[in-house]
C-alpha cells in the first residue's frame, strides 16, 4: 500500500460481528432528488459499501426496511415527511443529522441536511462509522461547523514548484489544464469533503499576476468545476502591483479610480469563469511583496479596494496580518499588532484579516498572537501551517493537534477568564458575521499525497479542528488511525500515545523552554542557533536566543520589548514574571541566568541540556513503538514510517548536539552528568548547514 487511498482506503472491514451488523442494517440506498453534489454522494457510498461490507447495496426508490435514506428536505417528499425539520432547523446550511428512525413503518437510517453538501458531509461520517467499526443500530447524531470558511492554502507557484512543500511538486497540472482532469483532482475533493473543508486557494501567498489573466482563469475553471460537487470552493492569491503588471496602468494605489475599475473588472472577469469564486487571499506589504504602503496607504484601503470588487457576487477577501519589517526598531512579534490593531472596524464586512498561530512564524512552539482577541471588530481568521518548515520537514513525524489546539484553547482573558482563541475565532466571543480557519497545505505530487505518510493526519486533523475545535487530539488520531490503517487496539493505543507525544518531543529536540527560531537560515532545515550578521537581523537566530555569558531568552516584558504588554492583563500576569511564568514560555518572553532555577529543581542550562537529551531519545522510543507495530501494517508503509524514524532519530541528535555545543559557548558549564557526550565538535556542524557562510 503506497498510502495514496489516505484514510479512505475502504478494504473489507474485519470484525465478523461488525460485517454482519453493517450488512443487515444498510439493506439499500435510497435517494431522492438528483444534483452533482448528490451523484457523488451515491458514487462514494458505492465505493464505500462495496469495499468495506464487501458486497454492492443497491439503490432503491421505495422505502425498505433497514434502508439508508438520504436527502434535503426541499428535494426529498421522505424526509420531508419525516419528524427532523425542527432538528434540521438548527444545522444551518453545511450541517447534517443522521439518526435511526421509522420510515412508513420501516426502520432506516436516515442522513438529512438542508443542502446537497450537508448530505454529503453526513455521508461521509456515515462511512467514518463504519471504518472506524462503531454500532450503527442506533444512530441519532447531529453537527454542524463552528467556522465557516474551512480552507487550505496552497503555497503552489505556477511552475509547479511548491514553496515550503516537502511533498514533491503541486499537484496542479498548469500544462495539461483545462483539458486533462487528473483522478487526483477528484480524489482530493473527496479527501477534504470528507472532512468538512470546503475551500482552497490555489496559489502561492506570493502571488504570481499570471494566475489573473484568461490564459490561466480558464484552467482555474477547469479545478472548480472539479470540486464544485464536494463543497469546495475555489480562491485565488491577488498580487497587489497586478494592475501594473498584466493591467498595463501607471500604479496599483487602492484608492487611484482606475485601480479601483481594474481589479472591478478582473474580478468580474473572474466570476464568469468562475460564478462561485469564493475570493482573494493577499499577502501585502511583507517580506518585499507590494501593498497599499506602497502608496501611502493602509492595509484597510487595500483590503477594501479588493472587497468592493467582489462584494457584489458575495466573494471574500482574506488579507493576512503576517507582516514585519527590519527596518521598524521593534521586536518583530510586535508588528502586526501595532500595524493592525488600529485599524480595527476599518475593514468592509467581506473582509477577514488571517492571523498565523503565533507571533513570530510558526515556529514548533509560540504563544498565541497578541490580535486574538484585540480586534472585536474585525473578523479575525485563524492561520495554521500544516506543511512542515519549522517542524523537520516531511522526514519527521509531528502529529499537529496538539499544536493548533493549544492555540485554540489558550486564553485572551479579554472578556474575562474562558476567553479563548477559539471563541474569538469562531465568532462567538465578539459576534463576528464571518469566521474561518486556513492550514498551509502539505500536499504534493508524491503518491502519498504528503511525503510522511503521517502527515496525511496532519491535513485530516486540520480538518477535523476547522469543523470543530472542542475535538480533542487523542479522539483525532484514533479516527485516523482507524482509517488509515486498523481498528486493532494493541495498534492503536500505543501509535495513539507516540503521535499525541510527539509535538512535545520535537520541540524538546528542537526548541524547548520557549527558545525559538533557531533554524538553519532560508531553508529552515536543521538546526542553526549561530546565524547571525545577516542582512535582516530578524532573520537570524542571535536575534531570537539572545545567548550571552550571563544568561538565555528574549525579554519582552517591560523590562525589554514589552511584547508582553499586547495581550490582555489575565495574559501578562500569567508570564509577566520568570518565576511564575509557565515553561514551555520562559524564555519567549524572559531572558534568564544560566543558573535560574526551573520547576525540576535544576538551573536553566541544566534543563535545556535534559531536554534535548530527552527529545532525542524519545524519538529512538518511538522507533521502537513503530517496529513492534509490523506484524499490523502492510510492508510498504511500515518501511516507510521505520526508515523516516530513522531519518528523524539523526535529526534529532542532529539538533541536540549542534544547540547544546553552541549554548554551552555562552553558558561556559558542563554537559549535566549522564549525559552521553556528543559525537563531534560545533564547528562540525556547523558545517552541516549547508548556507552557514559566517559574516554574510
Ligand atoms: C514563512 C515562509 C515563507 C512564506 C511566509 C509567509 O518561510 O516562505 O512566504 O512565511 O507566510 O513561514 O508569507
Amino acid at each position: 500500500d503506497d498510502g495514496y487511498r489516505l484514510w479512505q482506503r475502504y478494504e473489507l472491514l474485519k470484525d465478523p460481528q461488525k460485517l454482519q451488523q453493517y450488512r443487515q442494517n444498510i439493506s439499500g440506498v435510497l435517494i431522492q432528488g438528483t444534483s452533482p453534489t448528490l451523484t457523488v454522494t451515491r458514487q462514494e457510498l458505492d465505493m464505500a459499501l462495496s469495499g468495506l461490507l464487501g458486497q454492492n447495496v443497491k439503490n432503491q426508490s421505495e422505502i425498505t426496511a433497514n434502508a439508508l435514506v438520504l436527502g434535503t428536505p426541499e428535494n426529498s417528499p421522505l424526509i420531508k415527511s419525516l419528524n427532523v425539520t425542527s432538528k434540521l432547523a438548527k444545522l444551518g446550511t453545511e450541517g447534517y443529522l443522521i439518526e435511526t428512525v421509522a420510515v412508513k413503518g420501516q426502520k432506516a437510517t436516515v442522513i438529512a441536511a438542508n443542502s446537497d453538501v450537508g448530505v454529503l458531509y453526513g455521508t461521509f461520517q456515515f462511512i467514518k462509522l463504519l471504518q472506524t467499526n462503531q454500532d450503527i443500530t442506533r444512530l441519532s447524531i447531529s453537527s454542524t461547523p463552528k467556522i465557516h470558511r474551512r480552507i487550505l492554502n496552497h503555497w503552489d507557484n505556477l511552475n509547479r514548484t511548491v514553496e515550503r512543500g516537502y511533498a514533491g511538486f503541486s499537484i496542479w497540472d498548469w500544462h495539461k489544464l483545462p483539458d486533462y482532469i487528473d483522478q487526483r483532482y477528484i480524489d482530493y475533493a473527496r479527501a477534504n469533503a470528507s472532512i468538512g473543508i470546503n475551500g482552497t486557494v490555489l496559489t502561492n501567498v506570493n502571488a504570481n499576476a499570471l494566475i489573473l489573466t484568461p490564459a490561466y482563469l480558464v484552467k482555474v475553471k477547469a479545478l472548480a468545476d472539479t470540486f464544485r460537487p464536494y463543497g469546495l470552493k475555489v480562491y485565488l492569491t491577488a498580487r497587489f502591483s497586478a494592475p501594473v503588471e498584466i493591467g498595463g496602468l501607471k500604479t496599483a494605489d487602492p484608492l487611484d479610480e482606475q485601480v479601483k475599475a481594474w481589479w472591478k473588472n478582473k474580478a468580474d472577469e473572474i466570476y464568469t469563469y468562475v460564478p462561485d469564486f469564493g475570493g482573494f487571499l493577499v499577502k501585502a506589504n511583507s517580506e518585499g511583496q507590494p501593498g497599499p504602503q506602497n502608496y501611502g496607504r493602509n492595509h484597510a484601503d487595500g483590503a477594501n479596494m479588493l472587497a468592493d470588487a467582489v462584494a457584489d457576487k458575495g466573494g471574500i477577501v482574506m488579507w493576512r496580518a503576517f507582516v514585519y519589517d527590519n527596518k521598524v526598531p521593534d521586536d518583530r512579534a510586535k508588528q502586526a499588532f501595532t500595524e493592525f490593531k488600529p485599524l480595527d472596524g476599518k475593514f468592509r464586512k467581506n473582509v477577514l484579516v488571517q492571523v498565523k498561530n503565533g507571533p513570530i512564524d510558526f515556529q514548533p512552539r509560540e504563544p498565541f498572537h497578541p490580535l486574538f482577541g484585540a480586534m472585536p471588530q474585525t473578523p479575525l481568521m485563524m492561520e495554521f501551517q500544516i506543511t512542515q518548515e519549522y517542524l523537520g520537514q516531511a522526514t519527521n513525524l509531528v502529529y499537529q493537534a496538539p499544536l493548533y489546539k493549544e492555540t485554540l484553547d489558550a486564553d485572551t482573558f479579554v472578556k474575562g477568564a474562558g476567553s479563548t482563541v477559539a471563541k474569538v475565532v469562531d465568532g462567538s466571543l465578539h459576534q463576528y458575521n464571518l469566521t474561518g480557519m486556513a492550514g498551509v497545505a502539505n500536499i504534493g505530487n508524491d503518491r502519498n499525497w504528503t511525503g510522511h505518510l503521517f502527515g496525511q493526519a496532519n491535513w485530516y486533523c486540520f480538518g477535523r479542528l476547522a469543523w470543530d475545535h472542542t475535538l480533542t487530539s487523542e479522539k483525532i488520531a484514533d479516527e485516523w488511525l482507524r482509517m488509515t490503517f486498523t481498528n486493532e487496539t494493541a495498534f492503536l493505543n500505543p501509535i495513539n500515545k507516540m503521535m499525541l507525544q510527539s509535538r512535545e518531543t520535537l520541540v524538546n529536540y528542537m526548541t524547548p523552554l520557549g527558545l525559538h527560531h533557531i533554524m538553519g537560515y532560508d531553508h529552515h532545515y536543521g538546526p542553526g542557533p549561530w546565524i547571525k550578521d545577516k542582512k535582516r537581523a530578524d532573520w537570524t537566530s542571535v536575534y531570537y536566543h539572545k545567548a550571552s555569558p550571563e544568561g538565555i531568552g528574549f525579554d519582552r516584558t517591560a523590562t525589554g520589548s514589552n511584547a508582553l504588554a499586547q495581550y490582555a492583563p489575565g495574559v501578562q500576569k500569567l508570564y509577566g514574571k520568570a518565576e511564575t511564568c509557565p515553561e514551555p514560555f520562559l524564555l519567549w518572553f524572559h531572558h534568564v541566568k544560566w543558573d535560574f532555577k526551573v520547576k525540576s529543581g535544576r538551573t536553566v542550562w541544566d534543563e535545556i541540556c535534559h531536554r534535548y537529551y530527552s527529545g532525542a531519545a524519545m524519538v529512538g522510543e518511538m522507533r521502537k513503538t513503530w517496529d513492534a507495530t509490523q506484524s499490523y501494517v502492510d510492508a510498504e508503509r511500515f518501511n516507510h514510517v521505520k526508515m523516516l524514524l530513522l531519518i528523524q532519530e539523526k535529526e534529532a541528535r542532529w539538533w541536540r548536539d549542534a544547540c547544546v555545543l553552541y549554548f554551552q559557548t555562552f553558558a561556559q558549564r558542563p554537559i549535566p552528568a549522564g549525559l552521553e557526550k556528543p559525537t563531534h565538535s560545533l564547528e562540525y556542524y556547523q558545517k552541516q548547514d549547508p548556507k552557514f557562510v559566517p559574516g554574510i
